[in-house]
């Protein structure tokens, strides 16, 4: 499919509230795919692969995309989602996580959460437990332990060498991001019956000022998903990504008529001509639409994205077309 043209992009993006009925039903019909599940980064592999065993062994979508997520949350060696996740420039290790489900429109998000070390299920009971989409700091830490969390200390030793040393630097640059530190988990998904979750998971920018929220756990920034069109999710600079909407601006897209690759690589585009500085950032973007086809892109050519997709019972990692 070709690309929007600019004015349909631009109205796409600035009347992305006004969609109309008509908009949606101009998607075309759920395919026979079957079930796809698709993640950022290589370590989205290991999650893609979880995420397809939970379904497949009778687990909804939404625990699916949980379930895939908590394995990277659960890995120490990933340093910028949960356990072993670089803290914040006081120490701390903050974490934010969003999940949203196509169907009843229903999202769930937890920002600056401390302690914890799955976020990413705190904002499913946020869906699932309350009336509230978002809770931030202290009290979504207080939602978890009431809800049976345990804490834990989230630094590892490494993460926690890694900020000493960072501190240690004379004239240490601060709330800093980097190729090396983007690493936030995406995982987007379908059942192949046109039902669509998104989800993701980080610690953030490393070094961040306390308090920091990045674009991963705001609605329609980091997560989006609508089961009349598609679902896409974000990773990258998330003080720069968060002013263009991502998730829900590459969905609109689509409900226009793009398709997954083009409503992701019109984005970028779309960022770096707004600001030929933004260039300078790294932002990568995964799409879905409700028919299982996928999207993927990355602005900043000197950072290598690579996604991981799980179809037809195999999965493998692809590398993202760069935009600019
Ligand atoms: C943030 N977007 O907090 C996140 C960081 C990220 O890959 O995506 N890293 O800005």
């Amino acid at each position: 499919m070709d690309s929007l043209d600019r004015r349909d992009f631009i109205r796409s993006v600035a009347g992305a509230a006004a969609l109309s009925a008509t908009d949606f039903a101009a998607t075309a019909a759920v395919s026979d795919a079957g079930p796809v599940f698709l993640a950022t980064w290589p370590h989205g592999k290991p999650a893609v692969d979880r995420a397809a065993e939970v379904f497949h062994s009778g687990g909804s979508l939404l625990d699916a995309v949980e379930k895939g997520i908590n394995v990277t949350e659960d890995d120490p060696q990933i340093t910028s989602v949960g356990y072993g996740g670089l803290p914040n420039e006081d120490g701390t290790v903050e974490l934010d996580a969003a999940i949203m489900d196509g169907t009843r429109h229903r999202a769930g998000s937890v920002c600056a959460l401390h302690s914890i070390k799955n976020p990413i299920s705190v904002a499913r009971l946020v869906i699932e437990k309350t009336r509230h989409t978002t809770l931030a700091g202290e009290g979504a830490y207080q939602f978890a332990i009431k809800e049976g969390f345990t804490p834990m200390q989230l630094l590892t030793p490494g993460s926690l060498q890694n900020w000493l040393d960072w501190r240690a630097k004379p004239n240490h640059e601060t709330y800093w991001i980097n190729a090396e530190n983007h690493d936030t988990i995406g995982l987007v998904a379908t059942d192949g019956k046109g039902h669509l979750v998104s989800g993701c998971s980080t610690s953030g920018a490393a070094w961040k000022i306390h308090g920091r929220v990045g674009d991963s756990p705001l609605i329609g920034c980091g997560v989006y998903a609508d089961d009349n069109v598609g679902a896409a999710s974000a990773t990258g600079d998330g003080d720069i990504m968060t002013n263009y909407c991502t998730s829900v601006s590459i969905v609109h897209n689509m409900a226009r008529g793009a398709s997954p690759q083009d409503a992701c690589a019109d984005l970028l585009k779309h960022m770096a001509e707004t600001d030929p500085k933004n260039r300078q950032a790294f932002a990568a973007v995964i799409a879905m639409d409700k028919q299982g086809r996928i999207g993927a892109a990355s602005m900043n050519a000197g950072a290598k994205f690579q996604y991981a997709v799980w179809q037809n019972g195999e999965s493998k990692l692809v590398n993202a077309s760069v935009v600019c």
